[in-house]
């Protein structure tokens, strides 16, 4: 039998097989040596005896230290005993690198040693879990769309404005102008939304984030629908079925990850529709009856949050905000023009916001008012207006941070931990 990968190995029970990777972990026992292989798909143990290797297999154990790449050749044998259910006879090692004081030894490091590392620190077993997490999250996103009749249309990342505030923009030069990594596709999918009525975007955004905060990344990826004629209410149906979406196909799928990082599913398991839905003077009151000193008329703040979603055991909405703490474009609400139809979700577990959206102000006259309020260019928006102009409709959206779900789906502490390489605001390495 030729090359075949860990996740595999249950199908070659009694065969022998070729397995490419790395030496994860070791131990001897005088006659017999195991060593723990991995591949990127799984981990597995392989025994290593003088009866069944030629010698110079046999006295690799002193060779070989932690992530030396090599390739095992051997006998696949189904063993209760053994983690996962099966090991490998081992017949023969080719070594491709002997390493010698692999940096991150199996043991405790700080943070800050782990991420200087970053590059080596992906390999272990709880940072791999996370990252097959992270892609099932992000397939699971472009599934639900793509099932429910959304149609993907890429947004640009040199911007000339802002969508989300200025104080976040990271400026770049642009053949001698400025322009603006994108912080929100949000703008863009409301022309794409205009064309082709379902649409979602899906990319990097960045913020220049001055806060130091477990939940924030200067470089951070949404997915963001944005749907002609929705409201509101809509917007928010839409919200917790794609959450509830995400979050069930990871529990089907990453049972095993979800092992590794000890997460209690018992939570996730719940998180089906319907959410709650308060407002945000009901949050407010929450907030309140917690002892919290909170005025009405700010934004709440990572703390608020925590609190806020600690009350409920699946994700809340909290909708209908004050308008003066959310951006330009959000539609005022009808009943009390003081309100935004702006909707966050945030996430159990005190785990706070992981969406944020609203319905949009579709009314030209009204639009270029708020542009001028915000102090914002009225040329720079000039083709946004158009799209009040011609053929304006009700629409709404919202953008989900791929990050802070991964983070609430993981049961992580940091944001950190839920990208490949992390940019912060102290960090652009490795
Ligand atoms: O600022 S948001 O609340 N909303 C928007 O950007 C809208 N323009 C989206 C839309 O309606 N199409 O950000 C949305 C989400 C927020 O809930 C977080 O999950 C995530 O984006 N987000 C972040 N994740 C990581 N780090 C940072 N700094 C960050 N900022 C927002």
């Amino acid at each position: 039998m030729g090359w075949v990968y860990v996740n595999e190995i249950s199908n070659y029970d009694g065969k022998e097989v070729t397995l490419k990777g790395w030496l994860y972990n070791k131990r001897s026992s005088g006659k017999i040596w195991f060593l723990i292989f991995r591949d990127g798909t799984g981990f597995i143990q392989c025994v290593v005896s003088r009866s069944d290797t030629d010698e110079k297999t046999f006295q690799l154990y002193d060779e070989l230290g932690q992530e030396s790449s090599i390739i095992v050749h051997g006998i696949v044998h189904q063993d209760r005993r053994a983690p996962g259910g099966y090991e490998v006879i081992v017949k023969k090692i080719d070594v491709v690198q002997a390493v010698h004081d692999y940096p991150i030894a199996l043991k405790e490091h700080g943070i800050d040693f782990l991420m200087d590392h970053r590059h080596l620190w992906l390999r272990s077993p709880k940072q791999v879990a996370i990252l097959r997490i992270r892609h099932t999250v992000i397939k699971a996103c472009r599934d639900f769309f793509d099932s429910h009749g959304f149609i993907l249309a890429d947004t640009p990342i040199f911007t000339p404005t802002a969508c989300e505030g200025t104080t976040t923009l990271f400026e770049t030069d642009y053949f001698g102008r400025k322009a603006y990594l994108t912080q929100s596709g949000q703008l863009y999918s409301e022309a794409t939304a205009a064309a082709l009525g379902k649409v979602y975007c899906f990319g990097p955004t960045f913020r220049a984030e001055k806060s130091k905060t477990r939940r924030h990344l200067t470089e951070f990826w949404m997915v963001e629908p944005e749907v002609a004629y929705y409201d509101l209410d809509d917007n928010m149906k839409l919200a917790e079925e794609f959450v509830s979406y995400v979050v069930q196909t990871v529990l089907k799928e990453r049972k095993k990850e979800l092992e590794v990082l000890e997460r209690d599913i018992s939570l996730l398991e719940k998180v089906e529709p319907p959410f709650p839905r308060i407002t945000y003077s009901e949050a407010v009151e929450i907030l309140k009856e917690n002892g919290i000193d909170f005025e009405w008329g700010n934004d709440f703040g990572g703390a608020d949050e925590t609190v806020i979603s600690n009350q409920f055991e699946k994700p809340v909405m909290i909708h209908r905000f004050p308008a003066k703490v959310k951006a330009f474009y959000m539609k005022r609400d009808p009943e009390n023009e003081e309100l935004a139809l702006g909707v966050d979700v945030l996430a159990p577990e005190g785990y706070g916001e992981i969406i944020g959206g609203g319905q949009r102000e579709e009314n030209y006259e009204i639009l270029r008012k708020r542009i001028k309020e915000f102090g914002l260019s009225e040329e720079v928006f000039k083709w946004y207006l158009d799209l009040r102009k011609f053929g304006s409709v009700p629409h709404s959206g919202f953008g989900m941070g791929v990050e802070r779900a991964v983070a609430w789906i993981c049961g992580l502490k940091h944001i950190r931990e839920t990208i490949p390489f992390p940019r912060t605001i102290y960090r652009l390495e490795p």
